[in-house]
């Protein structure tokens, strides 16, 4: 790319904290000020600091940091256990405080304390050394959102296996093709999961992928709906009857801080997903930390984000992050409007949530299905809201912060990525001046910047790609198996430094706004635009409830804009075609002319991923008249496709 990203959407709104939050912030701005000063005028010191705070080590590191880019390794020598942190060292303090509230999609409740967690985890972490489980083995956790993927999980690291943890919602092929990838020796999975009351069948979907699969040996079943499944005797047990004799003690293995953690596929450009490979003690640090600066985390709090442990916000601040700092971490297994939309409020305003944390997706699923839905529950225990997975438009920003905050909580939009391990760019609750749109600034120790082709910072307001320029101890290690690949992707294309794939600008307050993926990035008639911009500026209107906008060919403009609407009420469709041209205007009055998209297609929902990012890829295809073509294993509904090819103008 040659020229710069033009970036014409600016955003005047501003909030501050209030005095009642500032006053009990985990992080003041004396504090903030002095770790960016001692991440600027030493670097090693910085994380020297945060690691000896933050964190339980066997053994001290003996190096802070061998830095050979790309590749890092960070606090050499020293011996720590990520389940330890979680779950061991906070057993003198609060081994009756509740470390999981579990809420099954059919309305069962269980709360797990940290004694309960601890006794759980080491069961299990028994009953895997017993099936001959051994360090750097990789291990498959295929299952529903229900404790015992956590206790999984936390079993695993604390015996030094490697997880790698896959969506349950993902089919048979995209299971097979990652348990091939890492060569896992054993699969934990379930009978069956729920969603949207229907049962899915896990355990069908694992027997059907294994025959494609050599390395598996042992399959562990967690007994969940009860529906009937086929059982291998020679390969398949139920976990039940593993643990059932297993005892209680297990010490906690020291591994090395460069311990190999976890695996976790994500897709790249091309069909073969990459299994982002991310290690012990960097990783275990950064969630930490992240978790007690943006989520201000206390003692007292009930925590809930809603991300699937499939994902790495499920990683990061379902599991690690929270737990690691002893707090109470709510996970839901169902979907946000089974049995209506009101599920979500009727959770927080029950378990008193005081911290949420969810995708703009979600918020804008919200925003369509209507405020009745909210103000049916009472809302007051929320203090603070977040927001993670795509660029959160303004005016989704604004819904959730008049409708959810009640305009009092703080929100931090958090950028990050699986790569990074945990949030780089993010207000700070009790510091930071928010601006709908903006994550704002890169937190302490993150040295984040926009830059052109040539790596030369972009003056504000212009348009460019977001790079990180130093190590940070989350950051990815490599793609698994295949250290050129990582090389390739991550530092090839930006000189001396990680390249995230997002375009991004900072305003003329410095603020960071995400783009979104550069290859979102559209040129038209010689501009290069963000399809995030036009989209916020289409979701603007009164009448559209979310819009995907993509390019495809066009004579004279070379690119040309479709812009795929979702509206709000089906009758609101009946002005069509009218409406097609309101929206044109509109996009050209907020944004300019070069912005107006030369289609509009009205269609009833947007092809996405199963974590709710919009497949643009699958878009362009129907948009340039082109058979789809690629991957769409991981798209959460197929007929999407269908119903928007047969929409076509
Ligand atoms: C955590 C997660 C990473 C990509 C990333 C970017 C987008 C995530 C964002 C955001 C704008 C935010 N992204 N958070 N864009 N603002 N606050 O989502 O990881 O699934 O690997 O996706 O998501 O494009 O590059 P992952």
């Amino acid at each position: 790319m040659d020229e710069n990203i033009t970036s014409v959407l600016s955003e005047k709104r501003t909030f501050s904290p209030s005095n009642d939050f500032v006053k009990q912030a985990n992080l003041n701005k004396a504090e903030y000020e002095r770790l960016i000063l001692k991440a600027k005028t030493d670097f090693e010191g910085f994380w020297t600091e945060l690691a000896e705070k933050n964190i339980f080590w066997f053994k001290k590191w003996e190096k802070v940091l061998e830095w050979n880019e790309p590749f890092s390794k960070w606090f050499i020598g020293g011996k720590t256990n990520i389940s330890y942190n979680c779950l061991d060292r906070h057993l003198e303090k609060k081994s009756d405080k509740k470390a999981l509230i579990w809420i099954g999609e059919n309305g069962e409740k269980r709360e797990i304390t940290y004694k309960e967690l601890f006794n759980e985890v080491c069961r299990f972490s028994n009953a895997l050394l017993k099936l001959g489980v051994k360090e750097s083995d990789c291990v498959v956790i295929y299952m529903p959102l229900i404790p015992e993927a956590v206790i999984s999980m936390l079993a695993c690291t604390r015996i030094g296996a490697v997880h790698s943890v896959v969506f349950g919602g993902f089919s048979k092929e995209a299971l097979a093709d990652r348990i091939n990838d890492s060569k896992a020796k054993v699969v934990i999975t379930a009978d069956g999961g729920y969603r949207r009351g229907q049962v899915v069948p896990l355990k069908l979907n694992v027997d059907e992928a294994l025959q494609r699969c050599s390395s598996v040996e042992k399959v562990i079943i967690v007994q969940r709906t009860k529906n009937k499944i086929e059982i291998k005797p020679e390969r398949d047990l139920w976990y039940h009857e593993l643990t059932a004799d297993s005892s209680l003690e297990n010490k906690a293995k020291e591994l090395d801080s460069e311990h190999p953690l976890f695996i976790l596929y994500t897709s790249g450009t091309t069909g073969k997903p990459k299994g982002i490979l991310h290690t012990t003690a960097g990783y275990l640090l950064w969630t930490t930390v992240t978790t007690k600066w943006v989520f201000d985390i206390k003692d007292s709090d009930v925590y809930w984000c809603t991300a699937d442990i499939g994902w790495v916000t499920g990683h990061s601040y379902v599991v690690y992050g929270p737990l690691s700092s002893g707090a109470t971490s709510l996970i839901y297994e169902g979907a946000p409007n089974y049995p209506d939309w009101g599920r979500f409020w009727e959770i927080i305003q029950e378990n008193k949530i005081n911290i949420f944390y969810t995708a703009p997706t979600a918020i804008r699923a919200f925003m369509k299905a209507g405020v009745e839905w909210i103000k049916k529950y009472d809302l007051s225990s929320l203090r603070l809201l977040g927001s993670v997975g795509e660029p959160i438009n303004p005016e989704a920003w604004m819904w959730y912060h008049e409708n959810i905050g009640r305009k009092k909580c703080p929100i931090v939009d958090t950028w990050w990525q699986t790569e990074t391990g945990g949030i780089l760019i993010s207000p700070l609750p009790g510091i930071t001046v928010t601006k709908p749109g903006s994550a704002t600034f890169p937190l302490p120790g993150i040295f984040a910047e926009v830059v052109n082709q040539d790596g030369n910072p972009v003056p504000p307001e212009q348009g460019g790609f977001l790079v990180i320029k130093k190590p940070w101890t989350s950051m990815l290690r490599t793609v698994y198996g295949d250290d050129e690949r990582y090389r390739q992707t991550y530092w090839k294309r930006i000189k001396g430094a990680y390249f995230a794939g997002d375009g991004a600008k900072k305003d003329s307050d410095g603020y960071f706004c995400l783009l979104g993926r550069v290859d979102d990035v559209i040129k038209v008639s010689g501009h290069l635009l963000s399809t995030m911009e036009v989209e916020s500026s289409l979701v603007s209107h009164p009448f559209v409830a979310e819009a995907a906008v993509v390019g495809y060919p066009h004579d004279i403009k070379g690119e040309a804009l479709c812009a795929f609407v979702v509206l709000k009420t089906v009758e609101a469709l009946h002005a069509a075609p009218l409406l097609a041209e309101e929206l044109k205007n509109h996009v050209a009055k907020e944004i300019g002319p070069i912005a107006k998209p030369d289609q509009i297609r009205f269609t009833e929902s947007l092809p996405k991923t199963r974590s709710g990012k919009i497949m643009r890829r699958l878009l362009r295809d129907i948009a340039s008249g082109k058979q789809t073509t690629g991957d769409t294993t991981t798209l959460e509904d197929i007929s999407v496709i269908e119903k928007l090819r047969e929409n076509e103008l």
